[in-house]
């Protein structure tokens, strides 16, 4: 498997994940999330594929470097002009607070949520990019707490994006995996012990081999970053080898689906590359072709 097919499996199918998960909200049937799927003339994405697009503009711009500010600046220039995308509130606070005071980007995500910072998982949701890119570095992990803490400050939510972009890179550099083992090597490198306890949860569950509802039920499937990157991680592993079965995983459980789909998508699509990606959903899936772009973009700059 090329890398460049991985940048691009990881990408698209990151989207991808998004756009599926966005469609199947309150959907629990296989057969009739397909058929909507063949129904719809086009895949729509939502504020997790537009951030992601953002964080991979400001890598491309800035050549590789992580430059928070700039990031920041990306961000709020594409929420201006696609504000409908279904934002969670924490981003477009601070874009108002920057824009009204003196303060940086990183500064104003510290005083969300009463001062905690935000868990959400909007850190998690857009890392793709950032996953692929750092992957051959020692610090992938480092880079994303970097970009989560634009908008995300409390420890949770810097430490779900972490261990989210080391899956992906790790993922992108595997042919073949170990479930229970990746899942344990995961709580090891998380930085969190509520992270680590979920990662081994999850390690328990691919033994047990519960189906998705239990594993849902036990991990969480909200909002919350604790509560649906561990979910994310268990739907790519229980089928490492079929983007299509870990997506339904992701999206056929109640909960956050867009942002589980988008999270388990990227990992999955960094394993598999793009070819694993459904092709008559890509086809369908909006602004493929700047998707595209990008991810061959950033492969080209990590070959500099
Ligand atoms: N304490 C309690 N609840 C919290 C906290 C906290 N410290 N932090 C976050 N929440 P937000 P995101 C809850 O607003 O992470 C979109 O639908 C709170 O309810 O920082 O970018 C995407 O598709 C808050 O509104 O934004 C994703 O699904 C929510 O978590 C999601 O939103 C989200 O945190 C990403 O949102
Ligand atoms: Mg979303």
């Amino acid at each position: 498997m090329s890398s460049k097919s991985r940048f691009k499996g990881c990408l698209l199918g990151s989207a991808l994940g998004d756009a599926v998960g966005e469609l199947s909200f309150e959907c629990r049937d296989e057969g009739e999330l397909k058929a909507k799927l063949r129904e719809k003339d086009r895949l729509r994405y939502t504020d997790d594929t537009a951030m992601a697009i953002g964080l991979a503009e400001s890598l491309i711009e800035k050549k590789g470097e992580i430059d928070q500010e700039h990031i920041g600046e990306t961000f709020k220039e594409n929420y201006k002009e696609e504000p409908w995308r279904g934002y969670g509130q924490g981003p477009p606070k601070i874009f108002k607070m920057v824009e009204k005071g003196k303060r940086n980007y990183v500064e104003c995500a510290e005083t969300l949520f009463g001062g905690e910072g935000s868990k959400g998982n909007g850190s998690a949701m857009r890392i793709a990019p950032v996953g692929v890119f750092f992957s051959i570095s020692e610090n992938v992990y480092e880079k994303a707490i970097k970009t989560a803490e634009v908008t995300h400050a409390h420890p949770l939510g810097k430490d779900g994006a972490g261990v989210l972009a080391l899956c992906i890179g790790r993922a992108s550099l595997s042919d073949k995996i170990s479930p229970e083992d990746f899942a344990l090597d995961m709580a090891e490198r998380s930085e969190t012990e509520v992270f680590g306890k979920k990662l081994k949860k999850v390690a328990e569950l691919l033994k047990s081999e519960v189906e998705r509802e239990e594993a849902a039920q036990e991990l969480g499937s909200s909002v919350l970053i604790e509560k649906s990157v561990p979910y994310a991680i268990f739907s790519f592993l229980k089928d490492p080898k079929s983007y299509e079965k870990a997506l339904m995983n992701a999206v056929l459980v109640s909960g956050d689906s867009d942002t589980i789909g988008a999270m388990t998508g990227a990992v999955s699509g960094a394993y598999l590359g793009d070819k694993a990606l459904p092709e008559a959903w890509v086809d369908k899936l909006e602004n493929v072709s700047y998707l595209k772009k990008l991810s061959e973009r950033l492969f080209e700059l990590r070959k500099e």
